[in-house]
């Protein structure tokens, strides 16, 4: 069977580990498997730091399907250690509220030098990937640069007379302000240049189904479905969309969706966010909608189901996937 899954960073590599569980995949690798899982990434949260081009979400996934990743953090790699970190501090070199560990250097060092040597961001991601052999093939929804930057109140005092607000990159908004200062509104900047990457258009054109994992509605699954071209390859794939929430009563399970949500004027539930994904059958993207046990929601043109939806470990999360699948009508 060959499964789409539209995902953003933690929740997003979390829940692929359920899908892989649901189709008999090993937690690391494929295990020559017949059945095909990809993964749309987004990389609105790609950031060019230290003249390195960091991709969280694209790295949590490869991280955490490889093996690689800091459980406990969900971002980053494991056993890490901050000795680069520490000595930018000390030449007062910026962006120190970013954590940049020693590890994951080696993976913006690497691919820094293949993007300036010309190669796109998704053939870049695949020679990452045969060192971490996630198993399912990761592709950007894009090459091109389209990042998530956060229009804000300017918090210089002097300058708000001539500059009452600013953005910043949504890294900055999200790690170093934990999302604290109002957002008046997300900008995807390179958005009106970027373009689909054909990879991923031929992954959702040729899905036996489209999944849309519980990752940040806004920032995450906003983000990907607002790249160029991939609203209309999402309305036009025989596939069923399926989408899962990623608010469990009233709340997002770990992140800061709902400042993201509050944002765009979306209320913070499961059926908000359905509501603002839209029904398939309205124009929208869903076709059906896992909404967790309890969390009541209707959604005009999908078909809304009540199933479980904390991922607490490996089967946890497969039922997950499971019930999307025959939510889509495919058999495993
Ligand atoms: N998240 C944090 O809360 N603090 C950090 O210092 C941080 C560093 C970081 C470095 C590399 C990376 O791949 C992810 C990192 N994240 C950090 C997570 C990241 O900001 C978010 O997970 C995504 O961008 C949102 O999904």
């Amino acid at each position: 069977m060959k499964v789409t899954v539209l995902v953003g960073g933690v929740g997003g590599a979390r829940f692929l580990q359920g899908v892989k569980h649901a189709l008999g995949l090993p937690p690391v690798g494929s295990g020559g498997s017949a059945h095909e899982v990809t993964a749309v990434v987004n990389v609105g949260d790609d950031i060019w730091l230290h003249g390195l081009r960091v991709c969280p979400d694209l790295d949590t996934v490869m991280y955490t399907l490889g093996g690689g990743i800091d459980v406990e953090k969900g971002w980053g790699r494991s056993d890490e250690r901050w000795s680069v970190k520490a000595e930018l501090e000390a030449y007062g070199a910026e962006a120190s509220w970013f954590g940049l560990g020693d590890r994951d250097v080696a993976t913006h060092l690497v691919r820094t030098r293949m993007l300036r040597a010309g190669y796109p961001l998704s053939q870049v991601t695949e020679a990452l990937c045969h060192r971490w052999q996630p198993g399912v093939r990761l592709l950007p929804a894009s090459d091109d640069r389209v990042e998530t930057h956060v229009v804000i109140d300017n918090p210089d005092p002097a300058a708000v007379e001539e500059t009452p607000q600013v953005a910043i990159h949504f890294q900055e908004w999200w790690i170093r302000h934990r999302a604290a200062p109002k957002a008046y509104r997300f900008a995807s900047v390179g958005a009106d240049q970027a373009a689909i990457l054909p990879d991923a258009r031929a992954a959702i054109a040729g899905a036996d189904v489209v999944l849309v994992a519980p990752s940040n509605p806004v920032v995450s699954i906003g983000t990907i479905v607002s790249v160029p071209g991939m609203a209309q390859a999402l309305a036009a794939t025989p596939a069923k969309v399926v989408g899962l929430s990623p608010i469990v009563g009233g709340a997002p399970v770990r992140g800061m969706a709902d400042a993201c949500l509050t944002a765009i004027g979306v209320e913070t539930s499961a059926e908000g966010v359905g509501r603002h994904y839209g029904g398939r059958g309205e124009g929208g993207l869903l076709d059906g909608y896992l909404v967790h046990t309890g969390d009541a929601a209707t959604v005009p043109g999908a078909t809304v189901r009540e199933v479980p939806l904390l991922m607490t470990d490996h089967d946890a999360t497969a039922d997950m996937a499971r019930a999307a699948f025959e939510l889509a009508g495919v058999g495993v």
